[in-house]
C-alpha cells in the first residue's frame, strides 16, 4: 500500500496523513473490497511511525465505516460503491451565478426606508438589560422557550400595547417571532387555503409575495383618500384583508376613523373574516399623539394585530409579534404544537428589561424628536431644490414619505442613474403590486429619512436633484 508520510508537515498529524492516505487508496480503488490491511505492527514499521498512530489512523476509518474488523483476524476493506458523479462541469466551484459579491458602500447616500439609526441606539443599556437577563434567566436559557415565546416577554410587551396602542390582549394571545413575515406565514397556515386576500395597492411586496406563494388568491386593491377602497374588497370577495392603518405602506396616509369602522363592519357581515393589522412603523407620530390601533376598535375578535422592534429599535435585532384572536390562538396552539420558538431568548429577555426599566419608551422618544427634525429638513431642502418640481405627501409620521417628481425620465433612467451616483433609492415600482398606475411625466420615491445624518442631507439632495437632471 502506497501512503506518502510527511513528518515535517506540522498540519496533519501521522494518523490523519495515515487515515487519509488509505481513504483515497479505498475511494480510488486501489485497495477492492475484503482486502486485508496490514496489521498495526507492521504498517507502523513500514511507515516508520508509531503504532500508536496507525491505531487511530484505523480507528477514524472505522468509526466512518470505511474499514472493518474482525476479531484476531485483523482490519478489512469494506465494501463501497463507487461514488456516482455526472458530468464534470462544476466538480469544485459554485457556479458563478451563485457567487456573493461583497456590497461595497463606501461613498454611498442612502434614502432607503428600511435602516434605522444606530448611532443613538443605547447599547450601554440594552448591554446591561443582557447582563441580567443572563443572571435571571439561566434555566429559561438553558432550555428551549415555548413556541409563542417566553410568557415573561409576551407579559411585557401585552403591558405596553395595551397603553401605546390600546391593544386589547392577554399574554396568552402574543406570538413572538423573528420578523413579520415568517409570522405571516405561520399566521395563514391556520386561514382556510380557499381564503382569499386583498392587500393594499400599493403595498408591501413581501406579504404579497409570501401570500401567493402560499397559494392564496390575492388581489391588490387600490387606494383612496381613506385607505383601501370598500367597494373593491367586496368585488374581489375577499374575506382576509391586510391594512397598515396607522401609517400605510408606503404612501404615508392615516386611515380616518369612519374607514376603520367600516372595515370592522365588513367583518361582521360574513364568515371567517379578517384583518391583518401591520403596525410596523406607528410609535412614530410627530405632530399629534398616537392614533390607537385598529384592534382596540374591534368588538368581535376579527383582528390580527402585528408588530415589530425594527422601526424603533434596529431590523437587526429581528423582534416580531402578533396578537391572535382567541380562536385563531386555538387553531395555533393545535396545529404548532409541535412548533419550536425560533427567536433568540437571550435578545427576547433583554427586551423585556429594556422595556420594564422605561429604556424602550426613553429610547423612542429620543428618536421621534431626532426624525422629526431630519424629516423637516430633508423636506425643507428637497423644496428648495426641486422647487415646483416636487409634490410631497407630508403627513407628519412615519420614517419615510411619498414624493412625487416631475420628470420626462422613466423609472428606469431614474434608478440607474442613482445607482451610477451612489445614492440607494426606493421608487413606487417596488410598491406597485400591479402594473400601470404611473401617471405620466412624474416619477414617485419612496424617501426614507431614518438613516440619514443631518450632515448629509444636503449632499443628498444634491445627487438626487443630479438623477433627475
Ligand atoms: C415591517 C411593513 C410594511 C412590516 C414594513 C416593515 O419583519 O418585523 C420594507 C421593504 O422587520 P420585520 O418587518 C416589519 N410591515 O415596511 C419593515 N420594513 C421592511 C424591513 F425593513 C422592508 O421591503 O420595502
Amino acid at each position: 500500500m502506497f501512503i506518502l508520510i510527511d513528518k515535517q508537515r506540522n498540519m496533519n498529524f501521522i494518523y490523519q496523513q495515515i487515515y487519509e492516505g488509505i481513504k483515497d487508496n479505498i475511494l480510488k480503488g486501489r485497495l477492492k473490497a475484503n482486502e486485508k490491511l496490514p496489521s498495526k505492527r507492521s504498517l507502523a514499521e513500514q511507515l516508520n511511525v508509531s503504532i500508536n498512530s496507525v491505531s487511530f489512523g484505523y480507528e477514524q476509518l472505522l468509526a466512518e465505516g470505511y474499514i472493518y474488523t474482525i476479531e484476531r483476524k485483523g482490519y478489512f476493506v469494506e465494501n463501497i460503491t463507487e461514488i456516482l458523479q455526472r458530468g464534470n462541469l462544476f466538480k469544485d466551484k459554485l457556479p458563478e451565478d451563485l457567487k456573493e459579491d461583497p456590497v461595497n458602500r463606501d461613498g454611498w447616500l442612502s434614502l432607503s426606508h428600511m435602516a434605522s439609526d444606530i448611532s443613538f441606539f443605547p447599547f450601554k443599556e440594552w448591554m446591561k438589560c443582557q447582563e441580567r437577563a443572563v443572571q435571571s434567566y439561566k434555566r429559561e436559557l438553558s432550555e428551549i422557550a415555548y413556541s409563542q415565546g417566553p410568557y415573561e416577554v409576551r407579559d411585557t410587551i401585552c403591558h405596553m400595547i395595551a397603553l401605546t396602542r390600546g391593544v386589547n390582549c392577554e399574554p396568552e394571545q402574543i406570538v413572538l417571532g423573528a420578523g413579520t413575515q415568517l409570522l405571516v406565514g405561520q399566521l395563514m397556515e391556520l386561514i382556510s387555503k380557499d381564503s382569499v386576500i386583498a392587500v393594499e395597492n400599493p403595498g408591501y411586496s413581501r406579504f404579497y409575495q409570501t401570500l401567493k406563494k402560499m397559494n392564496f388568491a390575492v388581489h391588490p386593491v387600490s387606494l383612496d383618500d381613506h385607505g383601501i377602497k370598500m367597494a373593491e374588497i367586496k368585488a374581489t370577495k375577499a374575506n382576509v384583508v391586510f391594512v397598515t392603518p396607522s401609517h400605510q405602506f408606503p404612501t404615508g396616509k392615516i386611515m380616518p376613523i369612519s374607514r376603520r369602522i367600516e372595515l370592522l363592519n365588513w367583518t361582521a357581515e360574513g364568515d371567517n373574516r379578517y384583518i391583518v393589522e401591520d403596525d410596523y412603523d406607528s410609535e412614530f407620530k410627530y405632530e399629534t399623539d398616537n392614533i390607537p390601533s385598529l384592534q382596540s376598535l374591534d368588538r368581535n375578535h376579527r383582528v390580527i394585530y402585528m408588530g415589530t422592534f425594527s422601526k424603533t429599535l434596529l431590523p437587526g435585532l429581528r423582534i416580531s409579534y402578533m396578537v391572535l384572536p382567541p380562536d385563531l390562538l386555538r387553531e395555533y396552539r393545535e396545529y404548532y404544537a409541535n412548533f419550536m420558538q425560533y427567536s433568540n431568548s437571550l435578545i427576547l429577555f433583554t427586551l423585556h428589561y429594556f422595556i420594564e426599566g422605561g429604556e424602550y419608551a426613553r429610547h423612542v422618544k429620543k428618536m421621534n424628536h431626532l426624525y422629526e427634525r431630519r424629516r423637516k429638513l430633508l423636506i425643507a431642502d428637497l423644496r428648495r431644490r426641486f422647487q415646483d418640481e416636487i409634490k410631497i405627501e407630508d403627513v407628519p409620521a412615519g420614517l419615510h414619505f411619498l414624493a412625487h417628481f416631475q420628470t420626462e425620465k422613466s423609472y428606469r433612467e431614474i434608478e440607474e442613474r442613482a445607482l451610477q451616483l451612489k445614492l440607494e433609492i426606493y421608487s413606487m415600482r417596488r410598491f406597485m403590486l400591479k402594473k400601470n398606475v404611473n401617471k405620466e411625466n412624474s416619477i414617485s420615491l419612496v424617501l426614507g429619512f431614518a438613516n440619514l445624518k443631518e450632515e448629509n442631507i444636503t449632499e443628498v439632495v444634491e445627487r438626487l436633484y443630479f438623477v433627475f437632471h
